[in-house]
């Protein structure tokens, strides 16, 4: 059964995985505007992963006997002044998730609950990796400064990417 603080932690981290995904749902949007369908179509598969995130929350609370309580989702931002700008905002997010996913980890050892720590180790390394993501497209961004053809290369090749179904990936 889970501990109070711990149950609270979690089901705060659902809101924040949903609000993840609104947040890149809304900058999907904002890179169809531009017509940066590659960026847009990378953008759909953080949203799938969010919303993976947050399930993956939702089902550990449960299968640990507890109530998954779902609160209201924070309006994200609708607009940025240029792909950099978007993705600054990403990273800077990301690190943000990453600093709660390191508390919520705090909690769970204040609280001696092991399976909730080695079930937030699987969050800890896909912090590893959102991050890097994050920083790798935003790198290139800076190395393409105001060039337009490469930022119409870079937006073919973020178009590849593709979302892996949860089935396939080592949870
Ligand atoms: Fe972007 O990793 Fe979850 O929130």
């Amino acid at each position: 059964m889970l501990k109070t603080k711990v149950a609270e932690a979690l089901n705060s981290q659902i809101n924040a995985e949903l609000y993840s995904s609104s947040l890149y749902f809304s900058m999907e949007s904002y890179f169809h505007s531009v017509s940066l369908s590659g960026f847009a179509a990378w953008m759909r598969v953080q949203v799938q992963e969010e919303l993976l995130h947050a399930m993956k929350l939702y089902d550990f609370i449960v299968s640990r006997g507890g109530r998954a309580v779902l609160e209201a989702i924070a309006k994200p931002d609708a607009d940025w002044d240029s792909p950099l700008a978007a993705f600054e905002h990403v990273l800077r997010h990301e690190e943000e998730i990453t600093a709660r996913i390191n508390s919520l980890m705090e909690i769970a050892a204040a609280e001696q609950d092991h399976a909730t720590k080695i079930f937030l180790q699987w969050f800890v390394s896909e912090q590893v990796e959102e991050e890097a993501a994050a920083g790798e497209v935003l790198s290139k961004l800076r190395l393409i400064g105001k060039d337009s053809s490469g930022l119409f290369l870079l937006d073919a090749e973020l178009g590849k990417r593709i979302f892996t179904p949860p089935r396939q990936q080592a949870a």
